[in-house]
């Protein structure tokens, strides 16, 4: 059984959350029919079609569409895809679903004729063509509920004018068939001479149920079953926009020639030429490679176990529905028994309005009642669906308070009604869950136990070594491996790229300068290079450098330019069993006692870090970078801050000093950055984005032009950092985002997720669990195993082992040997860092974290420790071999 998604996230798009004000005027302008909303006006849009998440790959097939009319090479691989994974000979591109079955209407249904199938839903549109259909469904099925009823079918078959047969793979998104049920129907429409032709918009979830529930079908694949039931048809058509997760676009496929013919003959007439059919080259490319992916067994099972999940959760609430295969189908009359007149549309307006969650009911009115709560095909995380169920229930139990609608307009189609309200007095559903939603995913690692073990011996027991495409989960680091919000893409693609100023330069300027109130930006590769121009612009030689405990980084640019690093952070942050909630705060006894030992003069400057890395995400309080900048600032000795992570840091005091938890993150960050003089930044944190860094100084403008001076000699222009032009595009709308109260909360409270569910497990970690990490106590963890035999890199070697996530080892190995004795350090801090990436996750890939550790932690007492089998003489942890003892 699948616990997480077998992908991660790779870009995100930015949800909204209208309030219930904005949402009344939405519905009103809407003329209360949620049709006529916009996804901005709306926060969850539970419909399947064309919404799902695409995989990175057709992500880029949308970008290398063949563009020409004719023979296009986005065809070709249509039409290969068509034979791999359909095994049907030709293939016939359309528009989307409606371009194929009017293609098939028009050549193989004369008008007046008849069309049996087991749908209703989609067959709306033969009604004005003039093509009856009549129900052949067996309606007293229970399992396989969307059976033909064979007597019926050939009674139909038997009264003639029968064209074709037709049949829906998951009909109506509820009705699955058998494979033994579809050969029935095969059978018999060979021996009445007419062909079959199924709808398979849907036939992955068709085939999934096969595989479940009809008997000797377990042991096949989902891509077996799939192309039996192509080829127990003799015309199969799917929709773009559907199982191939594309935008738009459908196909019709065959292994006959002469239908094949007379498909191209006619498709020229209402689609287009018979290589595009209607679809951009572009959209062919996108359909041709969800074609190929759509079959992939783990991710069907992700996306099926979603759907029983969800519609579980509401059937439990007492949710009135029918099942979906992409949802639940709640029965509006049943739900609001008390409405007589358009109860489903009423239901749509009413969940709306308490949650700003579209459901509707599409196509004819009066069809049926149901309203169905779709899912994007891999778009939602379950916390979000298990709130989505829950501003339901939250209906359900106001329903009695619900009024009806009253219709100003109607019509043939949903879309065309309109309606008055006069709003009912319900209480709002609030939603407390990732502001974003699923845009593309990235597949990941899926290597079995005895592979990986043979892949972390392979690297020498050390998870820098290991390949990323080996890897499940990579909890490495949190830096540059963020997701961008299709936002942030549509900004990097949209740039006009120079290599002098440009408008994005004068954005990323203008954003950090709200975000900061700082008024020099200066643009840099990444973090350590803003660490190098400030130190050498800032420290003489023999001058001290006072920090809240070191970075690696930022510690070797002071040195490299003759300062000394002084730690002067507080005690409680060298000890991982303190629940002191500021382990981040500069001691200012320890600063006193630096200053009038040395003097003002001999302190270059206070290195102050945000959320401090190396102690395990701790957070600096509101009133210690007062206190230090009052100080400080009265003996002149300037501060600058690492503000690498300054926002979760301005989350920690929303959530921990109770002056601040009503105030904005946005303003939060505008009040530490008065206790400073400036800033470094690596970007590739907090900014949200994966290449980046800045350096900023308050008013100062002699600093300002002393680092640009720098900035030209070993960055790239003064306008761009040596970055690309599009980077600071995204940069600067990664500053627009991070500051977003809801996605902070969302990103470490996750990481607080992780946490908790590893204290819950008596598992030994540092406390209280930081903001982008949470440290592992590898002392603790394996108390048997000596530091000079590397406990901390040993575990996450055992975690790779155990569960495909990569963690680093924070210890013994890191800090090194004394140069002086050449022993190792055997720091007190002997940690193993499981460092959580930006909107990539999901709570479900942290319960599968949680859960391997545990095992890991159950079986502690066999796991051995290691010793070097090569070991460089600078920064050993990377290149490091080990052999286990
Ligand atoms: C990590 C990364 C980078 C970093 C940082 C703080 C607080 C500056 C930088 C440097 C990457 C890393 C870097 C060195 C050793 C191990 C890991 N931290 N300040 O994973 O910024 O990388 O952009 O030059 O955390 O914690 P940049």
């Amino acid at each position: 059984m699948a616990i997480h998604e077998p992908h991660k996230i790779k870009t995100v798009r930015l949800l909204s959350f209208p309030s219930l004000e904005e949402r009344k005027n939405h519905l009103a302008r809407a003329r209360f029919n949620v049709f006529n909303l916009t996804p901005s006006q709306v926060t969850f849009d539970m419909c399947s079609l064309g919404t799902g998440a695409t995989t990175q790959e057709q992500l880029a097939g949308s970008l290398i569409g063949d563009e020409a009319y004719a023979g296009s090479r986005n065809f070709e691989a249509l039409q290969n895809a068509v034979q791999e994974v359909l095994g049907h000979s030709y293939v016939c591109p359309t528009h989307n679903n409606l371009g194929s079955v009017k293609l098939v209407v028009s050549t193989l249904v004369p008008p007046g004729s008849v069309l049996p199938s087991n749908a209703r839903t989609k067959l709306d549109v033969l009604n004005p063509m003039g093509v009856e259909y009549p129900d052949t469904r067996d309606h007293t099925e229970s399992v396989f509920t969307g059976n033909m009823d064979l007597e019926k079918l050939e009674a139909t078959l038997e009264a003639g004018g029968v064209a074709i047969v037709g049949l829906q793979a998951f009909a109506d998104g509820q009705h699955p068939f058998s494979l033994e049920n579809l050969r029935g129907v095969r059978a018999l429409a060979d021996k009445y001479g007419k062909r079959l032709i199924c709808d398979g918009s849907r036939v992955i979830e068709n085939a999934w149920y096969i595989q479940r529930h009809e008997s000797g079908q377990a042991d096949r694949s989902i891509a077996e079953i799939v192309k039996q039931i192509v080829k127990t048809c003799h015309i199969f058509q799917i929709d773009g926009a559907q199982d191939p997760k594309c935008n738009a676009g459908g196909i019709i496929t065959t292994d006959n020639p002469d239908d094949h013919e007379k498909l191209i003959n006619e498709v020229v007439v209402f689609e287009g030429l018979h290589t595009y059919g209607g679809m951009a080259g572009r959209t062919m490319e996108m359909l041709a490679r969800g074609l190929l992916e759509m079959c992939e067994e783990d991710e069907v099972h992700w996306v099926m176990h979603q759907t029983e999940r969800f519609t579980q959760r509401l059937r439990d609430s007492g949710v009135p529905l029918e099942r979906g295969c992409d949802g639940a189908y709640i029965k509006a009359d049943e739900f609001l028994p008390h409405i007589d007149k358009h109860a489903q549309d009423t239901l749509s307006a009413a969940l709306y309005l308490i949650s700003g969650v579209r459901a509707v009911a599409h196509g004819l009115v009066g069809r049926d009642r149901l309203v169905p709560v779709q899912i994007p095909r891999l778009g939602m995380m379950n916390e979000q669906l298990d709130q989505v169920a829950d501003a339901v229930v939250s209906l359900l139990e106001q329903r009695d308070e619900v009024t009806g609608l009253q219709a100003t307009a109607s019509g043939t189609w949903r879309d065309e009604m309109e309606y008055r309200w006069v709003y009912p007095d319900l209480e709002s559903y609030s939603f407390d869950t990732f502001p974003y939603e699923i845009h593309t995913i990235e597949k990941v690692g899926a290597l079995t136990r005895g592979q990986r073990e043979k892949a972390i011996r392979g690297a020498g027991y050390n998870t820098f070594l290991l390949r990323s495409a080996d890897v499940t989960i990579d909890l490495l680091t949190d830096s540059g491996t963020s997701a961008m919000s299709s936002d942030q893409w549509a900004a990097y693609q949209g740039v006009r790229a120079s290599a002098t100023a440009s408008d994005e330069y004068g954005r990323l300027v203008q954003a950090l300068q709200d975000v900061t109130g700082y008024q020099h930006i200066i643009p840099t590769h990444q973090g350590r290079a803003a660490e190098h121009i400030l130190s050498q612009i800032m420290i003489e030689p023999g001058q001290l450098v006072p920090g809240n405990m070191y970075f690696t980084t930022t510690k070797l640019h002071q040195e490299l330019a003759g300062g000394v690093f002084v730690d002067v952070i507080v005690d409680e942050a060298h000890d991982p069993e303190s629940d002191f909630p500021w382990k981040g705060n500069i001691d200012l006894d320890k600063l006193k006692a630096l200053v009038d030992e040395h003097g003002a003069e001999k302190i270059a400057y206070i290195s102050f870090e945000h959320s401090v890395n190396m102690a395990g995400g701790q957070p600096v309080s509101m009133d210690n970078m007062k206190e230090v900048y009052e100080y400080c600032s009265a003996l002149g000795i300037p501060v600058f801050f690492d503000a690498t992570r300054f926002v979760e840091n301005a989350y920690m005091i929303q959530t921990r000093d109770p002056r601040y938890s009503k105030v904005k993150i946005r303003d939060i960050v505008r009040e530490m950055m008065l206790y400073g003089d400036g800033c470094t930044v690596s970007g590739k944190k907090d900014f949200l984005i994966n290449i980046g860094g800045v350096l900023c100084f308050r008013e100062n403008a002699e600093w300002a032009r002393a680092a640009e001076e720098m900035l030209r000699v070993y960055e790239g222009n003064v306008t761009d950092g040596g970055l690309a032009t599009a980077d600071l595009a995204a940069i600067a709308r990664g500053v627009e985002e991070m500051v977003d109260d809801r996605y902070i909360k969302s990103r470490v409270e996750q990481t607080r997720f992780l946490g908790d569910l590893l204290l819950d497990a008596g598992i030994p970690i540092v406390t209280p669990p930081g903001s982008h990490a949470i440290f592992l106590d590898a002392r603790r963890f394996l108390p048997h195993i000596d530091q000079d035999e590397f406990p901390a890199q040993r575990l996450a070697a055992e975690i790779y082992v155990e569960t495909g996530v990569r963690a680093m080892e924070r210890g013994n190995v890191s800090k090194g040997r004394d140069p002086e004795t050449g022993e190792n350090y055997r720091p007190k801090l002997e940690l193993v860092r499981l460092t959580i990436p930006r909107r990539v996750y999901t709570n479900d890939h942290m319960r599968g974290v949680a859960d391997g550790i545990k095992r890991v932690y159950e079986r502690r007492d066999e796991i051995k420790g290691l010793r070097f089998v090569y070991e460089p003489a600078k920064l050993r942890f990377f290149q490091g071999r080990f052999e286990s003892l």
